[in-house]
């Protein structure tokens, strides 16, 4: 399973390709383009969601609602663009003086992309490594969430931290429909209500001192079977791949699974999940300090990560910075940003978890349709489960 996004923030559009999709999936636009509603969603976003409503076109490999087994390519329109046209044309005529951007933005990819590409107009580093990017990879990866939704696995997200304000630890006894419901109805995606009303309050603060600011979202996956993912090669590792996954989320800065940095301070008798067995259950822990992972692999439980997101480095409250012109300091302000964008990334985080999910039950499952996928899953779980 491949995938490449293409695209500027202000360009025409937004392009994923995605390669290796089975056939037979059922899939509408409409389901991807609910995901892109809740990334566009979320209490802190700025001005640019006024204008954008993300809608998600599928102009190859899927008929009838259903994947053939062909490429799909989906393209994202950025209502934006015809704003920009004159300045992201790409032809000789293109206005490349009206937005050139020589002022860098501590914080942000466009000093060290500018050294890197040889560009004296940093707006050709900012308009790839904005985060618009994610509305592909969020539509791309709810393909994959839909594959794995037809083999009874299930993702979810939500925030738990805004700032200094932490939401009480989630009820993993909560069914998923439940959990989605509660994430749904809080503005902050937070499943815990007071928690959500501090989040609002905190963004609101920020908002007005012209700041910005990060926080903690967690992804859950339920119904995996154990043994996606593999002890035997570095590259093959499931935590080592959806740690790649979710760092390479803009803004992202740490990855945690399961207990993740609180076992370092326990003692390994207080932190490894004990081992169970019942004739009717199979083998199963009673606690889930590991986060679903053991060994790289999967272990059958619910997977369990956690990302940490910097707050966006685009303030209105100015940073010290050089025009990379004049060489001369200068205090950056900007007229647009997002003040909060941690809901948004949870929704990311959702996403690229399913995709490398997918990605990995196809690796061990393969199949080119997917009623053999289905069948195997099957047999495999029994044969675990009878293990
Ligand atoms: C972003 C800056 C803002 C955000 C953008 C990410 O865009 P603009 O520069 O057009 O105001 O709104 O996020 C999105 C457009 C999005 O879809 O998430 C940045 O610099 O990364």
């Amino acid at each position: 399973l491949r995938c490449l996004t293409a695209g500027e923030s202000h360009g025409p559009s937004l392009t994923a390709i995605l390669d290796g999709v089975p056939a037979g999936l059922p899939l509408a636009a409409e389901y991807i383009d609910q995901q892109l509603a809740r990334r566009q969603g979320g209490h802190g976003r700025g001005g640019r969601m006024n204008i954008e409503r993300d809608r998600v076109a599928i102009t190859s490999g899927v008929r009838g609602g259903l994947t053939t087994g062909s490429p799909l390519t989906l393209v994202v329109a950025n209502k934006d663009w015809p704003n920009w046209c004159r300045v992201m044309d790409p032809g000789a005529g293109a206005d490349l003086k009206s937005r050139a951007v020589t002022r860098p933005r501590p914080g942000h990819a466009d000093l060290t992309g500018a050294i890197k590409y040889g560009h004296r107009d940093m707006r050709n580093v900012l308009e790839r490594s904005s985060a618009r990017e994610t509305a592909a990879r969020v539509a791309a990866g709810t393909v994959a969430r839909r594959l794995l939704e037809e083999l009874d696995i299930l993702v979810a997200g939500q925030v738990v931290q805004i700032g200094s304000i932490k939401a009480r630890a989630l009820d993993l006894t909560l069914d998923t429909e439940k959990l989605a419901a509660a994430v749904a109805n809080s503005p902050v995606y937070c499943a815990d209500p007071e928690a959500g009303a501090a989040m609002v309050q905190e963004i609101d603060a920020a908002r007005a001192a012209g700041d910005s600011l990060g926080g903690v979202f967690e992804v859950y996956v339920f119904g995996l079977p154990p043994g996606l993912g593999s002890y035997t090669q570095r590259d093959r590792t499931l935590d080592g791949r959806l740690a790649g996954a979710l760092m390479s989320i803009q803004a992202i800065k740490g990855v945690e699974v399961g207990a993740g940095f609180a076992a370092a301070a326990a003692r390994g008798s207080e932190i490894h999940d004990e081992i169970f067995y019942r004739s009717d259950r199979g083998f199963y822990r009673s606690t889930n300090n590991a986060g679903g992972i053991e060994g790289g692999m999967s272990n059958g439980d619910i997977l369990l990560l956690r990302a940490a997101m910097k707050p966006i480095p685009t303030l209105y409250k100015p940073l010290r910075s050089v025009d990379i012109h004049t060489k001369q300091p200068f205090e950056a302000s900007v007229e647009r940003s997002d003040t909060c964008a941690v809901p948004a990334a949870c929704v990311v985080g959702e996403a690229v978890t399913a995709w490398e999910l997918a990605a990995v039950v196809l690796e061990k499952f393969g199949g080119d349709t997917m009623g053999e996928i289905k069948e195997r899953v099957a047999l495999y779980r029994d044969y675990a489960k009878s293990f």
